[in-house]
Formats: structure tokens, sequence, C-alpha cells
């Protein structure tokens, strides 16, 4: 299933988790190949494709130049990218252990907390499974996660030693979707300053229009359409349990 020609090519779809490598690729200048997954095909679950991700999601990266070597995981992804490109990475040791840090914060709070958050309410329920006990626990955590970025950011640019790192790529489209996961971040000016810094980050407003653009995320265009789009996607997920 690999017929690139640039050094990467990358497996992904329009997620939070699926635009990190695209942030990166986009903001680094690099060139690749893109395969868009689609999802409602269950591409994903391809044996082909599993056997370059063994987690059936996205995304993926394949390196041509590195004897096809396949690295799967966003966050695992980022340092890849980072390291083979020299970009977006302190070379300070405890510099490049922060950096870490913020990308795992993400990897093993932001994300789960806030996909639940989204998966309950944008998914679930709308397959007519409501289920508010978990929601309120997955939208509380989130809010609590969003308030420990908002300290960290008070009065820095960005999330380590004030350069854009994989930590704010990690991050900024989970965050950022805080309206899908219905989290507010009322009162958190640092964050919102962040936001507005990276809003204006040309290559990332790029990358979130690649595979393509789902406003809806982030509050915008035909929300009730795109929340059917979404929602469509899992369909197989409601059926299977009843
Ligand atoms: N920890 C993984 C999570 C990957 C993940 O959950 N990807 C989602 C999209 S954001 C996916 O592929 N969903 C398809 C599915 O659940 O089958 C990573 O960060 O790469």
């Amino acid at each position: 299933m690999n017929n690139s020609t640039k050094d990467i090519h990358l497996y992904t779809a329009s997620t939070m988790n699926g635009w990190k490598p695209v942030i990166f690729l986009e903001e680094a200048g690099v060139e690749y190949d893109l395969t868009h997954i689609d999802f409602s095909k269950k591409e994903q679950k391809d044996p082909e494709y599993m056997k370059l991700n063994p987690n059936g999601r996205i995304p993926t990266i394949v390196d041509r130049s590195n004897d096809d070597f396949a690295v799967f995981e966003s966050g695992a992804i980022l340092w890849y990218l980072a390291e083979k490109y020299g970009k977006f990475l302190p070379e300070d040791p405890k510099l490049r252990s922060e950096t870490l840090q913020w990308v795992m914060f993400q990897m093993g709070g932001i994300g789960p907390m806030m996909g639940q958050a989204m998966y309950f309410q944008r998914i679930a329920a709308k397959q007519g499974e409501e289920h508010p006990f978990p929601i309120k626990r997955y939208v509380d955590e989130s809010r609590r996660l969003m308030e420990v970025l908002n300290t960290r950011l008070e009065g820095r640019t960005y999330l380590v030693n004030d350069e854009f790192t994989i930590a704010d790529i990690a991050i900024y489209p989970w965050a950022r979707a805080y309206y899908w996961a219905n989290v507010s971040v009322e009162g958190l000016s640092h964050l919102q300053e962040w936001f507005d810094r990276i809003d204006a980050r040309e290559a990332t407003q790029r990358a979130l229009t690649i595979p393509k653009a789902f406003p809806a995320f982030f509050g915008k265009g035909d929300v009730v359409a795109q929340e059917r789009e979404n929602a469509d996607r899992f369909k197989s997920d409601v059926k299977n349990i009843k």
C-alpha cells in the first residue's frame, strides 16, 4: 500500500491526532505523500494498513529513506519527525525533557479525556446512547487539564522555552477543539492568548484543512451536518453493543 515517492508517507484523517503530523510537516516545510484513511470504510482496520499500525488507528508514517520504517502513535511520530528534521525540539537535555513531558501530558491526559468527552457527546449521544455521568467526568477532567495549561502558559509565549515545539503541536489541535468537547475555557486568558498565537500561524491553519477541513470541531461552519457525518463514521459502535 506504499506507493510514495517522498521520504515521508503519512496515513491520516482529519482528527485531532490525525492533524498532529500534518501540522509538523506543514510547519517544517517538508514535502510528503498522503493517504486519507476513510473511517466510514474502516480502512484503519485493513490488514495491510495494520501491518504498519498494529493499533488499527491513525496516524501512521512510513519513512522511505529509512528502510520503509513505520511509526505509529502520534506522540512517537512527532518525536521521530522532530529528530529526523532537527525541528521543534530543543537541543538542551532539560528542555527536551520538558517538551517530552508536555507531549506525554497530551497523550496520557488531554487526548484520552477530551476524546471521551467528545465521543460520549458527539457520537454516542447522537446514536441514542445518553450517559450524563461519564460525560460530566470527562468534561470536568478536561476543564481541569485546561487550567493546568493556563497556569503553565502564564508569562510564556509557547509551552517550552518560548519556542514553538512538538509540545504545542501535540496539544493545540485537542485544546483548540474545546467547543467540540463542550469544555469551557472561560477565564483562562493565558490559554486563550496561546490559541490566538497559534491561530495566527499560517502553516498550522493550512494543516487543519488536510486531508479536509472540519470546522465544526472549532464551532464553525455547519455544525449539525458535520456532527452527523462524524457520528456516522462510528455507526457500527452502537449496533455492536445492542
Ligand atoms: N494514541 C493514538 C490514538 C489514535 C486514535 O485514537 N486515532 C483515532 C482518530 S483521533 C482513530 O484512528 N480512530 C478510528 C477508530 O477508532 O477506529 C495516537 O495518538 O496515535
